[in-house]
């Protein structure tokens, strides 16, 4: 298996598990994806995802190697179909994922592997991560929902410089740059992103889930809407336990315990 799946709590952690090729994103891989994404979703016991490498790396992107022989051939790839069957499915697990979303960025980062990270709610990364967009260097577009994410996340002048000029970028141009949320030293990487994590799936995840569509859909939306996008949200969760519970300890003095109800 080229994708690992480990429950751990209330998260579900997907590591992607090809460190001789840098985690490179094959078929099986891609499948393994959206398969893993999919029960993810519709799992309620699951109430937060992280999405990790194997290795060195975080994500290097499509696999190269496995388009090889038709480039050797001459034949242009299909990339129509590639996108539509494995990235855009991926991406739009990832960004409509009912939970919060994590990617720990262990690594280097390239390509699509840069798309999947963006497309999560959070990034914490190593202080030995690197980050490449890498589609400029074999005359392609940034893909995988990165031209939609990275200007949200970043602002429309760093995508430009991180699209155009092509340059790495280090754990603390990532920084500041707000590409990532959190830098940790590589070897505490682990269990701070555990801890993160935990805590989000210990936290009130049907809460979770409508702030992430008020936050995402209202980057489009005017202050009317928006105002009426929250009302409506606001009355649903006002009717969750976990509302009732988060009252509850707060006058009782004590921390609440969600259940994602
Ligand atoms: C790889 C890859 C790789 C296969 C390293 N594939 N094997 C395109 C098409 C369709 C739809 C979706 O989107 C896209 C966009 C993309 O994602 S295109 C791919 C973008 N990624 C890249 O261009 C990154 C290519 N890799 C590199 O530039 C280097 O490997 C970096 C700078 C990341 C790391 O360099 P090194 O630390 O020197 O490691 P390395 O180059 O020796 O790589 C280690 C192995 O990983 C090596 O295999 P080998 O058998 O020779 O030891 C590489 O071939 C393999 N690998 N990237 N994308």
């Amino acid at each position: 298996m080229t994708l690992s799946v480990d429950r751990r709590g209330g998260a579900t952690w997907l590591t992607i598990d090809r460190p001789e090729a840098l985690n490179a994103l094959d078929g099986p891989t891609k499948e393994a994806l959206v398969e893993a994404l999919r029960e993810a979703a519709e799992d309620p016991g699951v109430r937060a995802v992280a999405l990790t490498g194997a290795g060195r790396a975080f994500c290097v992107g499509q696999d190269l190697r496995e388009l090889e022989q038709g480039y050797r051939e001459g034949r242009a790839p299909d990339f129509a179909a590639e996108l539509e069957r494995h990235y855009a499915p991926i991406c739009k697990l990832l960004a409509g994922m009912p939970k919060p979303t994590v990617a720990v960025v262990n690594g280097v980062a390239a390509g699509a592997g840069v798309s999947l990270a963006l497309a999560c709610d959070l990034r914490l990364a190593s202080d030995g991560a690197r980050w490449r967009l890498a589609f400029s260097g074999i005359a392609l577009v940034p893909d995988a929902g990165s031209t939609w994410h990275l200007p949200r996340v970043v602002g429309l002048s760093r995508a430009m410089e991180i699209a155009l000029l092509g340059d790495w970028v280090d754990a603390d141009q990532a920084l500041q740059f707000g590409l990532v949320n959190r830098v940790w030293p590589a070897e505490d990487l682990p269990g701070e992103a555990e801890a993160a994590v935990a805590a989000l799936a210990a936290g009130p995840t049907l809460a979770f889930a409508r702030t992430k569509t008020l936050l995402r859909d209202h980057l489009g939306t005017d202050l009317a809407g928006a105002l009426a996008g929250e009302a409506e949200a606001q009355v649903a969760s006002g009717q969750t336990k976990d509302h009732l519970e988060g009252v509850t300890a707060f006058l009782e003095k004590r921390p609440p315990t969600f259940q994602g109800a």
